[in-house]
């Protein structure tokens, strides 16, 4: 698989908790590396278009809604297996079935509030990264 990038959130109710520490404390102790990031509040055009998949569902408005509440952190992560490494740490989408110990069953509440976001897939991380982060902005860890 080799070593990948990957886009990951905080969202607006892991900021809230002030949780961020806590889940960039799994990321680097899973052996991902933070190689960009930054905090900043969506607006509804931003999360639209990074949502753009979703649109037209019936979760998309409560998606829209609560992903533009308040401040998000966004961070990419790189490592081996990135993609799915993060996917694994997060858990499923709704909490509820979330394994233990993910940081979905461990901080969040609900399938919408739900503490974080990650890339599915490396196609979709490289374009959720350039979504937020310019190439100069990526910094090499080595
Ligand atoms: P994310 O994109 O945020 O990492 O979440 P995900 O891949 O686990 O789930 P996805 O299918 O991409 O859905 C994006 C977000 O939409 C909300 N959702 N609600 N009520 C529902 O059936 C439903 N399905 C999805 C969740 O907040 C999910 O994180
Ligand atoms: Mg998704």
């Amino acid at each position: 698989m080799g070593v990948q990038r990957t886009l990951s959130i905080a969202k607006p109710d892991a900021v809230s908790k002030n949780v961020i520490g806590e889940i960039y404390s799994r990321f680097e102790k899973a052996g991902l590396s933070i190689v960009a990031a930054k905090m900043l509040r969506l607006s509804r055009e931003q999360a639209e278009g990074f949502y753009a998949e979703h649109k037209g569902r019936p979760f998309f408005p409560a998606l829209i809604d609560f992903m533009t509440s308040g401040p998000v952190t966004v961070q990419v992560l790189e490592g081996e297996g990135a993609v799915l490494k993060n996917r694994d740490l997060m858990g499923a989408t709704n909490p509820k079935e979330a394994a233990a110990g993910t940081i979905r069953a461990d901080f969040a509440e609900s399938i919408d509030a739900n503490a974080v976001h990650g890339s599915d897939s490396e196609e979709s991380a490289a374009r959720e990264i350039a979504f937020f982060f310019a190439t100069s902005e990526l910094c090499d860890r080595v």
